[in-house]
């Protein structure tokens, strides 16, 4: 089976910087071989050109619309990405993209839906359903699933809405939820799965309900997952980590359920070296990453 390894060092969808480094951590935790062991035939395409904040004048480089941070550069990383996927997927290949900030799945989540109905599973703390009308941060990180489903001003650019449908959509693990994206994500239509959710079902009849909902008449699932969806005890290499995620089990768990179903794409995002601990939330996202390609004990 073909693989594409897709990097995509951008950080400025975040405050925390460090997790443009995210793709070589997760390189350097030995992917490629993982890869070769569950008998892909991975290439790695290297890393797309991210502009670094330091480069000359940010203003400049990367004009602002409203209150969304970085937007222009967002938006011309997130157009190569989703031309690099969509290319991936029409070679008969299996996208894997590495983060990078969560902003990137805009670009993923385009060019995995480009040619194909697609449903999103999201395993995140966050909902990532802010838009520059709402956001309080102003960074584009927690904005990527109201961008593809074009809330807010993101239906008013050609870059951002994918296709893809709200009831196609589901956010697995959320314990962090701004009271301005609140209103917003319950009259989406997305589903939510939250931490409690998980306490009271356990992880696998959460996690099938959700498989469910973005299986249901789509030709394909894109997997979207935030290291910042485990505890932080298990991850602690991301920017905004949120106490009470899911376990090492629970993830595996997860993302083995997961593999099962047809999944189209798979990214892995928001994993910051500097932030870690011996490249230990890295070696994670590799392992996690096996998982959800398939990887069994026996
Ligand atoms: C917060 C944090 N909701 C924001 N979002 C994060 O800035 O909009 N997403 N960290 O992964
Ligand atoms: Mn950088
Ligand atoms: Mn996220
Ligand atoms: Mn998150």
């Amino acid at each position: 089976r073909p693989l594409r390894v897709i990097g995509v060092p951008m950080d400025l969808g975040a405050d925390r910087r460090g997790v443009d480094m995210g793709p070589s951590a997760i390189r350097y935790a030995g992917l490629h071989d993982e890869l070769v062991d569950l008998e892909y035939d991975p290439t790695d395409v290297g890393d797309l050109p991210v502009t670094h904040p330091e480069v000359g004048d940010p203003d400049a480089v990367t004009p602002r619309t409203g209150n969304a941070k970085y937007i222009g550069e967002v938006e011309n990383v997130c157009t190569r990405l989703a031309d690099e996927v969509a290319e991936t997927l029409a070679d008969g290949a299996f996208p894997l993209v590495l983060g990078g900030d969560h902003s990137i799945a805009i670009g993923s989540v385009n060019g995995s839906a480009r040619d194909a109905d697609v449903g999103v599973v999201w395993f995140d703390a966050h909902a990532d359903f802010n838009t520059p009308e709402t956001t309080p941060s102003g960074n584009v990180h927690g904005m990527p699933v109201a961008a593809f489903l074009g809330e807010g001003e993101f239906g008013d650019t050609d870059w951002a809405q994918a296709n893809v449908k709200p009831e196609n959509v589901a956010l697995v693990g959320l314990r962090s939820i701004d009271r301005t994206e609140r209103e917003e994500l319950r009259e989406s239509g997305v589903s939510v799965f939250t931490m409690s959710d998980i306490d009271e079902r356990g992880i696998t009849d959460v996690t099938e309900e959700a498989l469910d909902v973005v299986g249901e008449g789509t030709d394909g699932i894109h997997v979207s997952l935030d290291l910042d969806w485990l505890d932080p005890n298990e991850a602690p290499g991301v920017g905004t980590p949120v106490k009470g995620g899911v376990t090492y089990r629970e993830a595996h768990a997860a993302l083995e359920r997961t593999a099962r179903r047809d999944v189209r794409s798979l990214e892995v995002v928001e994993v910051n070296p500097i932030l870690d601990r011996s490249n230990r939330t890295a070696d994670l996202a590799v392992e996690l990453a096996a998982s959800g390609l398939g990887k069994r004990i026996i």
